[in-house]
Parts: C-alpha cells; structure tokens; sequence
C-alpha cells in the first residue's frame, strides 16, 4: 500500500502484522493530512473480517419517557414535570410500537422521578411475553446505576432480573467520553468511567452482551476520545463481551456547546482510528442518524462494517435537531449499504445474521 504521508507506513505494517497500535500511535493517526490511507488501512482491516458485507437490523427505538432526574448540559432530550413537551408512554403505549417483523428493539430513555425500578422491569417483560422473537437491546449503564441505587441492591442482581425478562443485551449509550474533566463541565450527575465500565463488566459475566459508544465533538479533546477507546479496548481484552464499538457524532441542537457538528473528515477520521485501535472489537457501527446518511455510506469504506437500523423512531438526536431522517425503511438501508458498493446482510441485536451467511464468534460466558 502506497500513502502521500509516510508516517502512516509504520502503522500499516503493525496492522499487516497484526499487531496492535498504542494510543500515541492513534493519537498521531488524526493528524494525517492522508484521509484516504488511513482510510484504506481501516478498510483493509474491515475487509479481511466481514469481506464485502455491510450489516444492517430491522429495529425499532423506543424511548419511554424523556421525564429525566439528570440535567446534563448536552442533552437536548431530558425535560422535566410540567413542560409542555414531557411524556411518559403507557406499557400499551410501548407494545403498540412493537411488531413481528423486528430483530431488535432498542430501549433507551429518562431516569424518570416516579417510576420504579418494577415500572421498567414491566416494558421488558410485557415485549417478551407478547413478541417472543424480537431480542430485546434496554437500558444504557446510566440507568443500570439508577435502577440499583432506587432499589437499594447491586447492579448484578439488577442484570440477572432484566435478563430474566427477557433482556439480551444492553445499548452503548451513557458512556459520553471518559474524561472527568468533561463530565465536570457537561454531565456533573451521571455515572463516569469506573462505574459505566464496571456495570458493562458486570453484564459480559451475566452473558449479557452490550455495545458502547463515544460521545464525540463536543468539547472533548483528540487525546481524551483515545484515552477512552483505550479504556474500552482494555475491558474488551478482560471480558470479550462488547459487540460494537458506536462513533455518536455530537447534535449541536440549542444547547450552544458548541456551534457546529464535527467535520465529515472528523467522523471518518474517528470511523478509521476506532478500527484500526479497537482491534479486540468485532463491529465498528456506522450510525446513520448521527453522521447523516452521505456521511454514514462513506464509513463503510473507512473501517464501519454495519449501517445500524431501520430505527423508526429516533427521539434524542432529533430533540437536538438532527436533519437525518427519523427512520429508515429496510429497502432504503439496503440501497444505502449497496450505493457504498457493500452487500446488505440483516442481522439481529447480536449480529448473527438473519438468513444464513456468516455467524458471529460465540460468546462464552468468562469463568
Ligand atoms: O448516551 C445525547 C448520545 C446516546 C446527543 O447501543 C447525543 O446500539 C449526539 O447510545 N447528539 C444514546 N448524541 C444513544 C446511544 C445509541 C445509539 C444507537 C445505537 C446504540 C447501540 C446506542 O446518545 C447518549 C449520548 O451519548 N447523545 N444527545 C446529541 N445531541
């Protein structure tokens, strides 16, 4: 492989020797001026694991409530009791949503003031009992904390209530950036680093498998988006439980952090570094209501191997004025994951695929 910047030839050939590249090394990948070579280092990367296939899943989100006890500075979600734009869906409310034709629904919402931990048990039971074959994605660690601290007990006995309702795996989000420093300014009141990775450590012990997720372009620095993929990359060596690594490009919506969204370079930059360091991780998700459909096509050749979801119904990007679609339908994902020059392979929340085709490595639950 031949690049216009030389310096990217040493980290080529620890990726053509499989060895695995430091966080100096990835920190130095975003100064590049060659977007295309690291591009293709990512991509080679991508290719030699999943070939030609981009992954895609029929999926619904469903966000519960947006009532939230947190205030975090970069959220656009959250409201509060009272305001003309709060809501809290009825369980019949939430199965109304629900239909046979999904793989996945993924769960997400508001640390609401009232409910109990028994209110969000229930959502996960009654879509169990009445959709079987639908796997169930709830619950970001942010909420895990939440649920145990209401009812007084440890995130595992939280976990193995969850899973015995009917809980699969558990959503990426809640992680924002592990930097104390930005947790201080944007998100004073959730959970940080030690406890988000200590719950999904948790969960992969319980065979709970779950994703995770950088928050990025915001007020982060390049060196503090590293030091968390580090972070992950570590637990991913203890307990190979995540499925996916998620790039969430930050919504500038009206909480004036900052004026712009990252750079398309940026988004493909942090597609490409997120590949080539995550080199523990089996699927890097390029996600489509963040980059933007464009965006998100062009990720597939800069490390990302799946496309996420039909969706349906996206709340929080678009409480932050997303201009993504709120939803996708399957044949408009797959001519998407086709215009990127990929073939469109559907899978369920944990990435086998649908009809035939490859399998994902079995899981097996540490000792
Ligand atoms: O934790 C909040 C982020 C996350 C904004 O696991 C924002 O498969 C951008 O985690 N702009 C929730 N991001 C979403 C999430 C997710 C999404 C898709 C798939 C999966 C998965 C997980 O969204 C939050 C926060 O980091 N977020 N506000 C915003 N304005």
């Amino acid at each position: 492989m031949m690049f216009k910047d030389t310096r990217l030839e040493p980290v080529w050939e620890k990726v053509r020797q499989e060895i695995r590249i430091t966080p100096e090394e990835a920190l130095s990948l975003y100064g590049t001026s060659d977007l295309l070579g690291l591009g293709k280092i990512a991509n080679s990367i991508k290719e030699k694991r999943t070939g030609d296939r981009a992954t895609f899943v029929v999926n619904r989100q469903i966000n519960p409530t947006n009532l939230c006890v947190l205030s975090c500075k970069f959220c656009d979600f959250a409201s509060k009791k009272g305001r003309p734009n709060a809501y809290a869906l009825s369980i019949k409310e939430i199965l109304s949503k629900c239909s046979e034709d999904l793989r996945e629904v993924h769960i997400v919402g508001g640390l609401h003031h009232e409910w109990s931990f028994e209110d969000y048990l229930a959502i996960v039971r009654e879509i169990h009992a009445h959709f079987p074959m639908i796997q169930i994605k709830a619950y970001t660690a942010v909420e895990i904390d939440y649920f145990a601290k209401r009812e007084k007990c440890s995130v595992k006995e939280i976990l193995i209530r969850l899973k015995e309702a009917g809980l699969v795996c558990l959503p990426g989000g809640g992680a924002e950036v592990f930097s104390e420093r930005v947790r201080k300014a944007l998100f004073p009141f959730k959970i940080g680093a030690p406890r988000w990775l200590e719950i999904h450590r948790t969960a992969h012990e319980l065979g709970i498998r779950s994703n995770s997720t950088l928050l990025y372009g915001h007020m982060e620095t390049l060196q503090e988006r590293v030091e968390h993929m580090n972070k992950l990359r570590a637990l991913q060596d203890e307990t190979g439980g995540f499925l996916s690594f998620i790039p969430l490009a930050y919504q500038t919506g009206k909480t004036n952090i900052i004026q712009r969204p990252a750079s398309a370079v940026d988004d493909l930059k942090t597609m490409a570094v997120s590949r080539i360091f995550l080199d523990n991780f089996d699927h890097i998700k390029s996600y489509w209501v963040t980059l933007g459909e464009e965006t998100a096509s062009l990720a597939l050749a800069f490390g990302a191997d799946d496309l996420d979801g039909t969706v349906m119904e996206e709340r929080i990007m678009h409480a932050a004025d997303a201009p993504s679609p709120v939803g996708m339908a399957k044949e408009r994902l797959e001519r998407l994951i086709r215009s990127a020059g990929r073939v469109p392979v559907e899978r369920n929340a944990l990435y086998n695929t649908v009809e035939g085709g490859f399998e994902t490595r079995p899981y097996l639950v540490p000792a």
